[in-house]
């Protein structure tokens, strides 16, 4: 299978984040790539496909903000990297203020996602890793992989949080169809609920977001990811949840998986792009399920079976030292 990554992926680094009330190191660091990467063999630079694309999905304030916030945070006096304190969850009205801490408020949502010298660069080499991923799909491969990292699926339109800064998923979806795909459905195979591809294609009749992940009553986001969220407007009803409790299994999870996969099929996508996290490993040290390495492999083998073109996008996993094992074993399905 085709791999796509840049070592530029690895200029995001942040020291800290604040953990269950202390400050911890950083868990999506750069060894994560070093771990896939031990374990997958030959990748592919990404070719630059440039800023366009990407403001397909994300608002021009936020994307300008995402690339001076670190600089902005040192030109203020600041130690580390740029984190927000202030969230307006009272409306988050343009103000437009120039303060960098109100700045943070207005394009973050959580406490999670500090911005480092290298975020910039970093999350953008991410998402061209997607379109090139791609660009091999739409090439006639039946899959590819873009490694992708800093994560991407919990970042909206015009919004950072959950380790994440721009939707690589959404930015490839958004590519698909504008490359005139007509139906695309995302696959949310990452133990946590991706509340920004939900957001961005929320009210959107031609892009199906399916998901499943662990009970935001008990996991974060927390706020999105219930079982009554199917989509507004045009959207309604391309939008599936499927919460699961802490401790799930492969079982469990593949009668999950079939039902996302009937849907998918039920709503004629032509392809897919699944948003694969290796968090729902039983030793995750941030995440509660019980997938085994081997089950990947037997996931993949059911996403594959569907017969779509399926572009994977790396989103979470945090058990480092089983990480490329179990990236090897999803990828080994195709
Ligand atoms: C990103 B992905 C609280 C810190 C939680 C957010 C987790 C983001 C997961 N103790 N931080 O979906 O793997
Ligand atoms: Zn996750």
């Amino acid at each position: 299978m085709r791999i796509f990554h840049s070592p530029r992926q690895r200029a995001h680094a942040p020291e800290k984040e604040l953990h269950n009330g202390a400050f911890v190191p950083f868990a999506e660091h750069p060894g994560r790539v070093d771990a896939i990467l031990a374990a997958v063999g030959r990748t592919e630079e990404p070719v630059d496909h440039g800023e366009a694309p990407i403001l397909r999905v994300h608002g021009r304030a936020y994307v300008a903000f995402l690339k001076t916030a670190f600089d902005e945070w040192r030109a203020a006096g600041r130690p580390g990297d740029a984190a927000g304190y202030v969230w307006p969850i009272v409306g988050r009205r343009p103000l437009h203020l120039s303060r960098i801490d109100a700045k943070l408020g207005q394009y973050s949502y959580d406490a999670s996602t500090p911005i480092a010298a290298g975020t910039w660069q970093a999350t953008y080499w991410s998402a061209q890793s997607a379109l090139s991923g791609l660009d091999a799909v739409l090439g006639g491969e039946p899959a590819a992989f873009a490694l992708c990292r800093p994560p991407g699926h919990h970042a909206g339109a015009d919004y950072a949080g959950g380790y994440c800064y721009l939707n690589a998923a959404a930015v490839a979806a958004q590519a698909a169809i504008d490359a005139g795909r007509k139906r695309v459905a995302i696959l949310d195979v990452d133990y946590h609920h991706g509340n920004g591809t939900q957001d961005i294609f929320l009210d959107r009749g031609d892009v199906f977001f399916a998901s499943i992940h662990a009970d935001p009553r008990t996991d974060y986001p927390f706020y999105w990811g219930h079982a009554d969220e199917v989509g507004v407007g045009a959207g309604e009803g391309t939008t599936l949840n499927l919460p699961l409790p802490r401790g799930t299994g492969i079982d469990a999870f593949e009668a999950g998986l079939d039902r996302a996969l009937a849907a998918i099929a039920g709503f004629g996508a032509e392809l897919i792009v699944c948003s694969f996290g290796a968090d729902t490993f039983a030793g995750d040290p941030i995440s509660f399920f019980e997938l085994r390495t081997e089950d990947y492999a037997a996931v993949s083998r059911r996403i594959a079976a569907a017969g779509l073109p399926t572009l994977i996008i790396m989103e979470g996993g945090y058990a480092v030292d089983a990480l490329g094992a179990n990236v090897a074993s999803f990828l080994g399905g195709f």
